[in-house]
């Protein structure tokens, strides 16, 4: 089954969101693997956003995912990079879908609330970024036969 991280960032952990956004993915069906409250060091911040070394916005990031708390996770679905991503809504919160989290709760690109990964490829690098292996739990969810099909 495919796995993807997500990342609540510093704003949604300040502004008490992390319950709300947990919701949306356990209401969407989506498994909970992995789960850790934690502070990043530059280092782990520079791995994560090694991908826009360079760019205009780059400093602002790091000082921003490194300025306090996140909460980092890793959620198991079917297509779940793809629904994650939906669900978080698009990158700047002024072209993010109603109902989204970035349409929802934020305004501004530099203050976006969350990650999430973009490709199967880039999901499976990041959670060995951020997890050991021995941090990924394997667990039987009761009501998988009303979640997926075919169960
Ligand atoms: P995403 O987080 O949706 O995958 P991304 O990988 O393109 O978006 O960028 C990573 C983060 O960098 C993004 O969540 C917020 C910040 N960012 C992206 N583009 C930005 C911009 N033009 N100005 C300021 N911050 C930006
Ligand atoms: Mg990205």
């Amino acid at each position: 089954m495919e796995r993807t991280l997500v990342l609540l960032k510093p704003d949604a952990v300040q502004r008490g969101l992390i319950g709300a956004i947990i919701t949306r993915l356990e209401n969407r069906g989506l498994k909970l693997i992995a789960i850790k409250f934690t502070s990043l060091d530059r280092s782990l911040a520079e791995q994560h956003y090694a991908v826009h070394q360079g760019k205009a916005f780059y400093d602002g990031l790091i000082a921003y995912i490194t300025s306090s708390p996140v909460v980092a996770m890793v959620w198991e679905g079917p297509d779940v990079v793809a629904l994650v991503r939906a669900t978080m809504g698009a990158t700047h919160p002024r072209d993010a879908s109603p109902g989204s989290v970035r349409h929802d709760y934020a305004l501004q690109v530099g203050r976006n609330l969350t990650h999430a990964s973009d490709e199967t490829q880039t999901a499976a690098v990041e959670i060995k970024l951020w997890f050991s292996e021995d941090e990924l739990v394997d667990w039987d969810r009761a009501n998988d036969a009303w979640i997926y099909e075919g169960e």
